[in-house]
C-alpha cells in the first residue's frame, strides 16, 4: 500500500534516506548484488516509487514542500548506484585482465603486411619508365587467333614458331594461348591511327621445357612506336635510355644484328654484364655482355596487315622479358622461384628496400 498521509510519507522517507540504503549500495560486492539493492530501493515496486505515488494524495502545499526532497533523494541514490556500478565494472575488468595474464604495456603485435610480388615490382618499374617516355599501356586477351598471334605479324604458316612444340593450341577450336604480346599491338593499330606509342605488358605462354631460365608461362613487355620518319636511331636512343633508367645510368648497351619475322632490320640488345662489369664471369659466360631484349624496325608487311601505308609510316618495336630483368636486378638464381609462392623467398623483396 502507498503511504497516503503526510505522516506516513515522512516516515517512509526517513527510513529510505537513512544510512541503511547507502550502506547496502556501498557494500554490494557484485554487479548482481548491486542490481538487487537498486531494484529494492529505486525499482518499480520500491519504497521510493510508493512514496512518489503517494505524493498525489497530499495537499498542494505539502506536495511543494515534500516533492523536491524526495526527488533529490532519488537522484542521490541513483548517483550512488551509478558510481558503485562503475567501481564494480572496472574491478571486474581488472580481474579478468589479471586472469588473462595480459601486459598492456607491451608494444602491439604488428599485423603481417603484404607486399607486391617481385615480378610485379619489376614490371611496375619497367612500365613506369616507359610511361614517362610517352608510351601508353594496352592490354589484350591471353587466348588469341592465329591471325593476331602469327599471320598479321608476318609469321608464315610453316614457320617453326607455329609448331605444336612451341605453341599451346586449344582443342577443337582454332585458338591458341598467345606466345607474345604482339597481338595487342596489332589490335591497337587496327583501332587507332598513327602516330602512336604503346607498351603491352602481360603474360605469355610457350610450350617449352621448364628450367632455371625458362618457364612455360612468363611475362613480357613489348613496345611499339609508329610515326613519320622514325628511324633505327630513335630505337637505339629509346632503348638505351630505358636500360640506363632500369639498370643504372652508367649501363653500356650494344645492338647486334638478328632476325625476327616482324621486324626488319632486327637486333638483339645487350647490356654490359651487371655482375662483372664486362671483365667476364659465369653470369655473362665470359663475354662481358648480357642479352636483355630484342627489337627492330616494324616490317612493312606488318603495317600492310593493319592497313597502315608503309610508304608513309615507319616504326620501331621491342620486346623484353620481365622474369629475365627481375633475375638480373634482384640476383635470383632460378626463374622457377618466382612461381612457387614460397613466402621465405617472396619476403626478401620488400618494395621499400629494392
Ligand atoms: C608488332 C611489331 C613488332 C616485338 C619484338 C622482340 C623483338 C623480342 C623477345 C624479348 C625477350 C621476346 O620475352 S622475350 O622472350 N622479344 O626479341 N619483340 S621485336 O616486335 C613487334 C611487336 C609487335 C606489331
Amino acid at each position: 500500500m502507498s503511504p497516503v498521509t503526510r505522516a506516513e510519507l515522512e516516515s517512509a522517507y526517513v527510513k529510505l534516506s537513512g544510512p541503511r540504503t547507502r550502506e547496502s549500495i556501498a557494500s554490494a560486492r557484485t554487479l548482481a548484488e548491486l542490481e538487487a539493492v537498486r531494484v529494492d530501493a529505486l525499482g518499480r515496486k520500491s519504497a521510493l516509487t510508493e512514496i512518489l505515488k503517494g505524493l498525489k494524495e497530499l495537499t498542494l502545499e505539502d506536495k511543494r514542500e515534500f516533492a523536491p526532497k524526495i526527488q533529490a533523494l532519488k537522484a542521490e541514490l541513483e548517483q550512488l548506484v551509478g558510481r558503485r556500478r562503475a567501481e564494480l565494472e572496472s574491478s571486474a575488468d581488472e580481474a579478468s585482465l589479471q586472469s588473462l595474464d595480459l601486459d598492456l604495456t607491451l608494444p602491439a603485435v604488428t599485423p603481417p603486411r603484404g607486399r607486391l610480388h617481385p615480378l610485379t615490382q619489376t614490371l611496375e618499374e619497367m612500365t613506369r619508365i616507359l610511361s614517362l617516355m610517352g608510351f601508353s599501356w594496352a592490354e589484350g586477351p591471353h587466348i588469341e587467333t592465329e591471325r593476331y598471334n602469327f599471320e598479321a605479324l608476318n609469321i608464315p604458316e610453316h614457320h617453326a614458331a607455329r609448331d605444336l612444340q612451341d605453341t599451346f593450341y586449344l582443342q577443337d577450336v582454332p585458338l591458341l594461348l598467345r606466345t607474345h604480346t604482339s597481338p595487342v599491338q596489332i589490335r591497337t593499330m587496327e583501332s587507332v591511327q598513327p602516330p602512336l606509342r604503346v607498351i603491352c605488358p602481360g603474360r605469355v605462354f610457350r610450350h617449352e621445357a621448364v628450367d632455371a631460365a625458362h618457364s612455360a608461362v612468363f611475362h613480357q613487355i613489348e613496345g611499339l612506336a609508329v610515326d613519320k620518319g622514325i628511324s633505327f636511331a630513335d630505337l637505339k636512343g629509346t632503348l638505351r635510355t630505358f636500360l640506363q633508367s632500369l639498370f643504372g645510368s652508367s649501363t653500356k648497351t650494344r645492338f647486334r644484328p638478328s632476325y625476327f619475322p616482324f621486324t626488319e632490320p632486327s637486333a638483339e640488345v645487350d647490356v654490359r654484364c651487371l655482375v662483372c662489369g664486362g671483365s667476364g664471369c659465369p653470369a655473362c659466360k665470359r663475354s662481358g655482355w648480357i642479352e636483355i631484349m630484342g627489337a627492330g624496325m616494324v616490317h612493312p608487311s606488318v603495317f600492310a596487315a593493319v592497313g597502315y601505308d608503309p610508304e608513309v609510316w615507319s616504326g620501331f618495336a621491342f620486346g623484353v622479358g620481365v622474369e629475365r630483368v627481375a633475375i638480373l636486378r634482384l640476383g635470383v638464381p632460378d626463374m622457377r622461384l618466382f612461381f612457387e609462392n614460397d613466402l621465405r623467398f617472396l619476403r626478401q623483396f620488400d618494395e621499400n628496400l629494392i
